[in-house]
């Protein structure tokens, strides 16, 4: 492949002299070169190719055991002044992070292959796309990446002699978890990851570049780079509404986007489509208002708990030309994961390579599974989904796992108050990340592990684009699909039903729907939900949409310790609704 920018060219140079790779692979992400990555990856056992009638093209890949998640304590913001990085990052400088990195990348690709991945981020053509570009010496991640993002020719001649893309170098290293590092360097357009090859750590793509770089690049200017699923409503008239929502790692974004409506409103012609489920760019378009586009081109999808009622459309996605990673292989060579319909096999291979029976004691697939599939076959993508221009946000909602508390959905009174919801939004831990499984957190916008600044600054910088978008600004909601009863259970039926929330969304943002002022916000009316039709009790009904002022108050109180943490630069706007809500509570 005939590459023509010489700025690239000299950095790929310099890379393959500090990594002593064998040889150097300018991926041009054709059908031939990932045909031939395949067979090789099945060859050397990383891959095991499943049954061609059942699941054509599609590979089932295990991690090493230890490198399952994200890992939060081992992902850094190296910007040159600590403030910079703020309190919820880890930060080291510049020179220090070089200084443990350079050691352990040199000469880590001696007797490998080093692969060049030029990708884009964004539909070809938009304004708001960019190039970045991934070195590995890992071919399963050349091959994720080629479902994740456009690679090749489309991103190098996008490209063309531009000098400004993102650098990122990975490798395997021996994927030893005290080597592991995932660093970011914000002035040098730099990603760094070293010794996993999972996710989110290793396609650089995803959370390093479109979420911590890009809300760098996002603050600096004037748009938002956020931890989104975005998607579009149809009501019977063929109106469209397209709203973007912000869940913390495994709290249900892949799900929502790919709703289907219960019968009664495919019936009366309601209808969801998928624009993204997990990353939305957010830019200014020409008649001010606020445009979503999805950076990537595929789904990182959690697999445990997918299936034919919970989400046909993403295990149709999954069908072919998918990777399923850390799931159960099954002896007819189809996968298997907890939560997938029908019973389990009798006999299965393990996410740790070990027999399994539906006796084992422990589950076959890894909780944090993913599959990797290609966007544009989800039966529900969005005609728009490769806008070049992006789609109108009517509402931005933000969603945690709260087992308590939190209703199932209030809409904020504006977009400063708003902005204060989604900053003190808390979450209970998934097993998308290393550790706390369970434990309640802050995760502001879902973006705790994800924002490449100081949190404060990226509040305020929310506060200057609401400005900016004055009242063509998206209306901001909160919900909450995990609320539980006494004994444990769901006490909301989730995924298709989670439809009566949208609608009532969609009506607000058109000045319609019944809403009833509570101190944390606008809620609708049991009606309003249909909770009678759902045939929950009225008990049930009631505790989904109460707002108890002393849980609330609490709940402030909790709020103002984790404020001080963001001392002097806490946008003062930000305490106002605070001290808003406290005399709300009292009143
Ligand atoms: P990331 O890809 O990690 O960013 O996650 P995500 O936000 O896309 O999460 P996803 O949709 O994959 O959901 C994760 C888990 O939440 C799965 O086990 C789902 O089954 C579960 N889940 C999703 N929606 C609902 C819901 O409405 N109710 C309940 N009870 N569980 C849900
Ligand atoms: C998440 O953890 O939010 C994910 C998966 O979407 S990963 O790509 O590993 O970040
Ligand atoms: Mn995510």
């Amino acid at each position: 492949m005939e590459i023509e920018n010489q700025t690239l060219k000299t950095w790929v140079d310099e890379v393959a002299r500090q990594t002593e790779a064998e040889s150097v692979h300018w991926c041009d992400g054709s059908e031939e070169e990932i045909n031939r990555l395949n067979e090789m990856m099945v060859a050397d056992g990383t891959f095991v190719r499943l049954d061609p009638d059942k699941h054509p093209n599609c590979f089932y890949a295990r991690s090493d055991v230890k490198d399952v998640a994200r890992v939060e304590d081992r992902t850094f913001i190296c910007s040159a002044k600590e403030e910079d990085a703020g309190p919820t990052n880890n930060w080291k400088h510049p020179d220090d992070m070089h200084a443990i990195l350079d050691p352990l990348f040199k000469g880590c690709m001696r007797g490998r292959v080093m692969y060049v991945v030029t990708y884009l981020l964004g539909p070809p053509g938009s304004p708001m796309s960019k190039v970045g570009i991934e070195i590995t010496d890992s071919p399963y991640v050349v091959a994720n990446l080629r479902i994740m993002t456009r690679i090749g020719k489309v991103a190098i001649d996008e490209l063309g002699q531009n000098s400004e893309f993102v650098k990122g170098v990975h490798s395997t290293g021996n994927l030893d978890p005290e080597q592991r590092y995932i660093c970011h360097f914000p002035d040098e357009g730099l990603i760094l990851s070293f010794s996993s090859n999972y996710g989110g750590n290793a396609l650089q793509s995803k959370k390093c570049f479109a979420l911590r770089l890009a809300s760098v690049m996002a603050r600096r200017e004037g748009w938002l780079a956020e931890h989104m699923l975005i998607l579009g409503i149809t009501d019977p008239q063929g109106n469209k509404t397209y709203v973007s929502a912000a869940f913390p790692s495994a709290c249900g974004k892949t799900n929502l986007a790919m709703l289907i409506p219960p019968q009664a409103d495919l019936d009366a012609g309601w209808k969801i489509e998928t624009v993204g489920d997990d990353i939305a760019w957010l830019k200014f378009g020409e008649d001010g208002r606020l445009y979503a586009v999805n950076p990537e081109y595929g789904f990182f999808g959690v697999a445990p708990g997918t299936s034919m009622k919970t989400n046909p459309n993403a295990l149709e996605a999954c069908r072919a030309n998918t990777i399923f990673t850390n799931v159960a292989l099954c002896p007819d060579g189809t996968v298997w994961w907890e939560g997938l319909d029908g019973d389990p096999p009798a006999h299965a291979t393990d996410w740790k390579g070990k027999p399994w029976t539906p006796e084992s004691p422990t589950p076959a697939a890894h909780p944090n599974s993913r599959f990797t599939a290609p966007a544009g076959q989800c039966p529900c993508i969005s005609p728009e989904w490769e806008s070049p221009q992006g789609v109108p946000i009517s509402a931005i909602i933000f969603g945690g796992r709260r087992s308590t508390t939190t209703p199932l959905v209030y809409q904020a009174f504006n977009w400063v108050h708003g902005t204060y919801v989604g900053a003190m939004m808390t979450s209970e831990k998934t097993a998308a990340a290393v550790g706390g499984l369970g434990e309640l957190r802050h995760d502001p916008m879902a973006m705790l592990p994800f924002c490449g600044y100081h949190m404060a600054d990226y509040w305020q910088h929310w506060l200057n684009v609401g400005e900016t978008g004055g009242d063509k600004m998206p209306d901001i909601f909160h919900v909450n699909w995990f609320r539980k009863s006494a004994d444990g259970s769901w006490l909301w039926p989730g995924f298709g039903e989670n439809m009566r929330v949208l609608k009532w969304i969609a009506a607000r943002t058109q000045g319609k729907g019944t809403a009833v002022e509570t101190p944390i916000g606008l809620l609708p009316t049991p009606e309003g939900i249909g909770f009678e039709e759902l045939g929950l009790s009225e008990q049930t009904a009631a505790e989904l949409l109460s707002v108890d002022p002393g849980q609330w108050l609490a709940e402030a109180d909790e709020q103002a310790e984790y404020l001080q943490k963001f001392g002097e630069k806490l946008p003062a706007a930000l305490q106002a609704e605070h001290d808003a809500l406290r005399s709300r509570l009292q009143a």
